[in-house]
């Protein structure tokens, strides 16, 4: 814990407590939560028409897609493992990353009984894992593996801080202030990539039937083509979770770096994006610099030799009915009354943001349109009171620290500045929330502001949505989110032009209170039709319809 910072905090365990001044905390290591042990189990299940078989169990609804897969086994691919070993104090613990992703697919891998290939990143890893680095989970059923790749200082160096989050993260979001290319980078980044491919080959290699591979993000841009050269006829599909930038940012890569980028991603048959600028750029992008590609813009496909590679758009969501049972639960009631008594007495207001300390998110940019408008507006103080609920993220990283001092100094200096002994303008949680606790925090708002500079889609806004239960809350969002061609009923704005960001805050509060249940209302019923599951579904469904094998649904007992 760090303590000096004179900001003010509030916690899980603060709630109840008064309010905390002249400290701050940040539980680096707490991004990973402990697997709740029978999470699963006493699963029942029903049918659903047109969509997939649904397993019903007590963590919410998840999707079975087994039939999508029949007898093929599906090898998954991400740089993070859905359980990692850690050595602790009584022995060996597990952990499991909170997040969408693991969500929706650890309950698929255990159905399909498939292999998830990724860094082998846990302090006990090795001790569990057999020499090839694989090893069966969950614990205690053991229905699928984890196949770890083991990665020394230098590739995660190179490979993970280097070229991934210094090089392409950048330049994926077009923020190229912050972009760094170094040759050890990207030599590491193709070691790496390498060795995930051969990884992934010998899984393949073992099973008798056939196999698929699904790889995650933007860690692999070249793990598909290697993959492919080992395994030609092998499925391979990869979702590219942030933005695809348009051809002139592309190429401030080195000559010879961005179409190796590219050609690596052609070595997939389906390449999934999250919105379709995105793959409209991947698409120009090939045009231009991949000679021997022919690129159908109508048909989002290109022809490489003898081969076909589908592009598309498949926006990621969450977990809905999970999130909304935790926002309407009775615990959640009663932190809603806390931070609702605490915060917006009266006719005070409350707003929230959530975010992985990033410089993609736009926090600076929304610290200074909270600045200026109690400048500009002193009548507008003391309406609303703000909540920052901030991850530390990549903390390995120079630019990462130092947006992480900027933050917490100028939300200090805002405080001292606007605040009063009754009103404090910004209360920053500098830690990483559990779910309930942040699905309360949701519930409580009157406003939530997403203001990222770019972002591939921004979970939190359709948290927020599915969380506003009373529907009362306004949604304000950057027009450069993935989510802000998706949502309609949120107030868009530019989060780089300070007087349209001022104008959308003032907006929001004024906004009466049937506007407001009209916007949430239909942003709900949206959010509804298109679940984490509809997104693995309409993956898995192309994916078989590109493959020539028709789902066949069975019943499963
Ligand atoms: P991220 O850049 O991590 O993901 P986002 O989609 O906003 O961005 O997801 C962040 C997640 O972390 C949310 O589930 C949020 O609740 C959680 N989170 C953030 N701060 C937290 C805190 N302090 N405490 C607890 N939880 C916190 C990348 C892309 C996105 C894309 C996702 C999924 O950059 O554009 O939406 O992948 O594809």
């Amino acid at each position: 814990m760090r303590v000096g910072a004179r900001v003010t905090m509030v916690s899980d365990t603060q709630l109840d407590r008064d309010r905390v001044r002249g400290v701050m905390a940040s539980e680096r290591g707490s991004e990973r939560k402990r697997i709740p042990g029978a999470l699963f189990r006493n699963c029942k299940i029903e049918v659903r028409p047109h969509r997939a078989w649904l397993l019903l169990a007590h963590a919410g609804l998840m999707v079975d897609i087994t039939h999508y897969l029949n007898d093929c086994k599906l090898i998954l691919v991400s740089n993070r493992e859905p359980y990692e070993h850690m050595r602790g104090p009584g022995g060996i613990e597990i952990k499991q990353p909170a997040g969408g992703l693991v969500t929706a697919l650890d309950p698929t891998m255990r159905r399909t009984h498939g292999t998830w290939v990724a860094w082998g990143s846990g302090t006990a890893d090795r001790d569990v894992s057999d020499e090839t680095g694989r090893v069966a989970v969950p614990p205690g059923e053991e229905c699928y593996t984890v196949r770890r790749v083991w990665l020394d200082d230098a590739d995660i160096n190179g490979y993970y801080h280097g070229f991934s989050n210094r090089a392409l993260w950048p330049l994926c979001h077009m923020l190229i202030q912050h972009f760094e290319f170094r040759t050890e980078y990207w030599e590491r980044y193709r070691t790496v990539n390498l060795r995930f491919a051969h990884a992934v080959a010998d899984e393949a290699e073992r099973c008798t039937g056939r196999a698929m591979a699904w790889i995650q993000d933007y860690h692999f841009a070249l793990a598909s083509e290697f993959l492919r050269a080992m395994r030609p006829s092998l499925f391979i599909h990869q979702f590219w979770h942030i933005p695809f930038p348009p051809a002139d940012i592309l190429r401030l890569l080195p000559a010879g770096t961005h179409e190796a980028v590219l050609r690596g991603m052609l070595g997939n048959d389906l390449v999934e994006f999250q919105i379709d600028r995105y793959a409209v750029n991947f698409l120009d992008c090939v045009d231009k610099f991949v000679a021997e590609a022919r690129v159908d813009h109508v048909h989002q496909t290109i022809t490489v030799r003898d081969r076909v590679v589908h592009v598309g758009a498949f926006p990621i969501s969450i977990d809905v009915e999970r999130f909304e049972a935790m926002a309407a639960s009775d615990d959640s009631r009663a932190r809603v009354a806390t931070l609702r008594g605490r915060y917006a007495k009266g006719t005070r207001q409350l707003g929230v943001c959530v975010d992985r300390i990033d410089y993609t998110k736009g926090i600076p940019e929304r610290i200074r349109a909270l600045e200026t408008m109690w400048t500009e507006s002193p009548e507008m103080r003391e309406r609303f009171t703000f909540i920052f609920v901030c991850t530390p993220s990549r903390t390995d990283l120079p630019a990462y620290n130092a947006l992480e001092r900027d933050v917490t100094q100028s939300v200090m200096s805002i405080n001292e500045r606007f605040g009063s002994p009754e009103w404090t303008p910004i209360v920053l949680i500098n830690e990483n929330v559990d779910s309930d606790l942040l699905a309360a925090v949701y519930r409580a708002a009157d406003l939530c502001i997403v203001s990222s500079l770019q972002d591939g889609m921004n979970l939190v806004a359709k948290e927020f949505v599915a969380c506003q239960v009373d529907e009362r809350g306004v949604l304000i969002l950057s027009r450069f989110t993935g989510s802000a061609e998706e949502i309609d009923g949120a107030l868009l704005m530019n989060p780089f032009n300070v007087d349209g960001f001022v104008a959308a805050i003032a907006a929001g509060l004024e906004m009466s209170p049937e506007e407001r249940k009209r916007r949430m209302h239909r942003m709900r019923r949206q959010l509804h039709n298109s679940t984490i599951f509809d997104w693995l579904d309409s993956i898995l469904a192309r994916s078989t319809e590109i493959m020539g094998t028709p789902p066949q649904l069975h019943a499963v007992v």
